[in-house]
């Protein structure tokens, strides 16, 4: 095929990308203008400014386009459906699943550069892809690496903070701690105390975003020594190693299958849209100019929630469980048994069911093919699969739960047990490493597109009532 041709080709696929999922007009440019950027401030200096204009004339054209009603129903039901955010990262389709900038699961894994020997996506390349909606080449991939190994060491008072707590707090108590505590190094609110021009204010984010998100894993392979390996030092980065690979290391691993589970892990648990309660947590202290650190970290107390990223943890105490009491040895009804025993005592089961999704999680599905093909025989693997053939049935049967498909934390948990991490405690910790790609990448574009502080309305019940007897009456 000639050059012409393909570069036609690759552009054609764009456009049509970017009607599908409307993406800004700076995302459809063509590959081969100009040298290669392999720094991504400077990229994201190109498209900033030129996707506040195409914003800026789209509000201006359509601001008063209505996205439907607000029914009361909505206002008691955890504001599910309502639509009231603005992300750029991803979209989640109730019926297909996430897709970062566009692009699904698989295609991330097709598409995104990969470390030399593993097969599965570098997050590194991931980040790019939020930040910017194109495909990274493996030469920009490797840029963002080598910035991460360059950023990832930690201030003094954080190690020793985190040497210092007692070993029953909770993993992400810890690392949400040690988080807030870098917001000495946020060179956001030095620059905002100096007082920067709004419009520069995503250059300072992005500067704190990057350093975040290189720290992250030293102070969470940190965590997870002090409290399960007797403290032994994390050693130093490897600035040649990708930042899984790293972070692999300084968990104290060796097995090269393992780091590229790390790498599938940390890229799908990224984003997952705008309103989750991590992901909305971080967007929401951020719009009123908290710096990345203090941002991220109340997102990351959101994560700690059973009922969202601790699902995780939960999805192996429910697996013990199952194997304490029924056995390895069981049978399908006595699986049954016991769901509905959990049921019946008023709990959920975690790892199934959805806010949004209405469908198996894509990022369960990866996940299993990744069993599938590395530890089909694996005792706990083999009851995940039991389970699914069977908790959809019970949850329909319950006649309430809008999605009967497990979710990402049905699966993960299998995975790390595989390859040793049998620290249950410490699973949300993981999914919190990963999820600072996408609520980082959207709080540069948050304040790069100057959305203002958030502060949706609320009424008491006693004001509905009155505004209802009022439409009674008309
Ligand atoms: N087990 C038992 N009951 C469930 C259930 C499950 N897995 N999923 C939903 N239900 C129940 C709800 O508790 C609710 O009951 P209620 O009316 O008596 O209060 C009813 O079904 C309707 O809920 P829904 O509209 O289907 O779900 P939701 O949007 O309110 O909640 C979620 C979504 C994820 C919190 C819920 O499915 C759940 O609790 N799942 C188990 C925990 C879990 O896996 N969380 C992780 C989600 C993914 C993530 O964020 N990491």
């Amino acid at each position: 095929m000639s050059v012409w041709k393909s570069a036609a080709l690759t552009l054609n696929h764009s456009f049509k990308r970017a009607l599908l999922y409307q993406l800004p007009a700076c995302q459809i440019r063509s590959k081969t203008t100009g040298p290669e950027i392999t720094n991504l401030k400077e990229e994201l200096a190109v498209l900033i400014p030129e996707h506040r204009e195409v914003v800026k004339k789209f509000v201006a054209e359509h601001g008063k386009f209505s996205l439907g009603e607000v029914t009361i129903d909505q206002l008691y039901g955890g504001m599910r459906g309502i639509k009231g955010l603005i992300t750029e990262t991803s979209v989640l389709d109730a019926e297909f699943g996430i897709r970062f900038r566009g692009y699904s699961i698989p295609d991330c894994q097709k598409m995104l550069p990969k470390a030399p020997g593993g097969i599965e996506p570098l997050p590194e390349g991931l980040f790019w892809l939020l930040c910017t909606g194109k495909m990274p080449s493996d030469a920009q991939a490797k840029a963002v690496s080598q910035e991460w190994a360059n950023r990832a060491g930690l201030p003094s008072h954080v190690v020793t903070m985190l040497k210092n707590f007692p070993s029953n707090l909770h993993p992400m108590a810890q690392f949400s701690a040690a988080v807030t505590a870098c917001n000495s190094e946020s060179k956001f609110a030095k620059a905002y105390s100096q007082g920067i021009h709004r419009d520069k204010y995503w250059e300072y984010i992005y500067e704190d975003s990057m350093d975040l998100i290189a720290k992250l894993p030293t102070i969470a392979a940190i965590i997870y020594r002090n409290l399960y390996r007797d403290g032994t030092s994390v050693g130093a980065i490897d600035p040649n190693k990708d930042w899984s690979a790293n972070f692999h290391s300084q968990l104290g691993y060796e097995d090269p299958q393992f780091a590229d589970l790390l790498r599938l892990y940390l890229t799908i648990h990224s984003d997952h849209e705008g309103g989750n309660v991590s992901a909305h947590t971080c967007h929401l202290v951020g719009s009123a100019l908290s710096d990345p650190y203090l941002s991220f970290a109340a997102g990351l107390n959101g994560l700690a929630g059973p009922l969202h990223g601790l699902a995780n943890q939960e999805v192996l105490v429910f697996l013990k469980g199952i194997q304490g009491k029924v056995g390895s040895d069981y049978t399908q009804e006595g699986l049954k048994e016991y769901v509905w025993s959990q049921l019946k005592a008023g709990q959920v089961v975690p790892g199934y069911g959805h806010a949004v999704l209405r469908v198996t999680d894509p990022r369960y599905t990866c996940q299993r093919e990744f069993a599938l093909k590395y530890l089909p025989n694996d005792p706990l693997f083999r009851l995940v699969s039991d389970l699914y053939k069977i908790v959809p049935d019970i949850l329909l049967q319950l006649g309430k739960v809008k999605n009967p498909w497990p979710n990402v934390d049905a699966h993960s948990g299998v995975l790390l047990q595989h390859y040793g991490m049998k620290e249950m405690n410490y699973y949300t910790v993981l999914f919190g490493v990963s999820r600072a790609l996408g609520c980082l990448a959207s709080l540069i574009w948050s304040r790069a597109l100057r959305f203002p502080i958030e502060r949706p309305k609320s009424y008491s019940t006693a004001l509905l009532q009155q505004m209802v007897q009022k439409a009674a009456k008309k």
